[in-house]
């Protein structure tokens, strides 16, 4: 016989689990949803009457809308200038019957992947006009054979950018992503604007909320605002959430066009290894940003080897300077450790 000590223990067990299932499923939608800094939306300057000057201001061409892009076939150079008769050598160009909202320098962190920057040069150099953008696209290039360091080279880009002219925003462009709609507009906001928030190789997905690969437009201001890259990530991996958590730290949020517009294809290509020390590199982030970036780089004595104004592009061929052996990288990470407890 069923005692009533037992009958009250089941219902109390019943109730126990239902209580905790419910506890786990809310906890599991407010992770899912937990999305504080991310805004989904296009860039509102590009339809904003209202800003001074708008009259003669660029206007969007309300007919622009996805592309089909290839990425298996690759163009020569040669091809590339004649399908672009207007562009001035550097890769430079300004739309002629209208006054464009920003200046735009293209940043694009180059080793070794020539194939990959004439699918995107390809591609670029029409988007660019469509949208009616003065541009001008940089390849920054890292001389040597050293790990590859991303964020070094976008910091370089910048400074090397800016001994050009006055550009008014900056997009970070990894070389292998196509964009693949001409209503993805290629223009800074206020805030850190990732423009890649559907790559098909993701599933056309954005991985994690914070994340921040691929392509990045961030104005002037906010370059400086958030000491551009780390300049000492060598090899593949963790740059990108340093660079995140760096604009999330300076108070910007991150703005992203919806997924359907936001959408690039990548060139195929074999996955570097991890970098070795990145992840614990990145441990140390809130203690370096505000030394460890754009205002550093001239104590990093990079030197340009080579700078030209190609037809399509500005090639910027850079020494960027060598990574610390081990025996230092260790030393100076413990130091760093040390500053983050504090
Ligand atoms: C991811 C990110 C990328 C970056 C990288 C980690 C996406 C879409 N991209 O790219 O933004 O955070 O992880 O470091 O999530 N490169 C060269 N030559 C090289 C190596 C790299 O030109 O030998 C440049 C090139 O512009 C390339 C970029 O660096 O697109 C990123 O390197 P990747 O394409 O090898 O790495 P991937 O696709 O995992
Ligand atoms: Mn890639």
């Amino acid at each position: 016989m069923v005692t009533l000590a037992h009958r009250l223990r089941r219902v109390a067990i019943v109730f126990a689990s239902i209580l905790g299932t419910a506890y786990i499923i809310l906890v599991l939608i407010a992770l899912l949803n937990y999305n504080p800094r991310v805004k989904i939306g296009m860039p509102i300057i590009v339809d904003d009457a209202e800003l001074p000057g708008a009259g003669t201001r660029c206007k969007m061409d309300p007919d622009l809308g996805p592309v089909k892009v290839d990425i298996y076939t690759k163009p020569c150079m040669e091809e590339l200038e004649r399908m672009n008769p207007e562009i001035q050598a550097g890769g430079a160009w300004k739309p002629p019957n209208c006054q464009s909202w920003q200046k735009v320098a293209i940043v694009i962190p180059y080793r070794d992947r020539l194939g990959h920057l004439k699918i995107l040069l390809r591609r670029l150099h029409p988007m660019l006009r469509k949208q009616q953008i003065a541009y001008r696209i940089f390849v920054v290039e890292q001389a040597g054979t050293d790990q590859f360091n991303r964020g070094r080279l976008m910091n370089i880009g910048y400074a090397e950018a800016m001994k050009e002219d006055n550009f008014d925003c900056f997009i970070f462009h990894d070389v292998d992503l196509i964009p693949e709609d001409d209503r993805n507009v290629y223009l800074c906001d206020d805030q850190a604007r990732h423009l890649s928030s559907a790559i098909d190789e993701m599933r056309y997905h954005i991985m994690y909320y914070n994340y921040a690969g691929g392509v990045i437009a961030l104005n002037r201001q906010n370059v400086l605002k958030v000491n551009g890259y780390s300049n000492d990530y060598w090899g593949w991996g963790n740059e990108d959430d340093d660079f995140s958590a760096r604009t999330l730290a300076a108070g910007l949020m991150l703005t992203r066009p919806p997924e359907h517009i936001g959408r690039f294809k990548m060139v195929r290509h074999l996955k570097a290894d991890r970098s070795n020390h990145g992840n614990s590199y990145f441990f140390t982030w809130r203690s370096r940003w505000k030394n460890d970036g754009i205002n550093a780089i001239k104590e990093l004595n990079y030197k340009v080897v080579e700078k030209t104004d190609l037809p399509v592009f500005t090639n910027i061929s850079v020494d960027i300077g060598h990574p610390p052996d081990e025996k230092t990288w260790n030393e100076r990470n413990k130091n760093q450790e040390s500053v983050t407890m504090l």
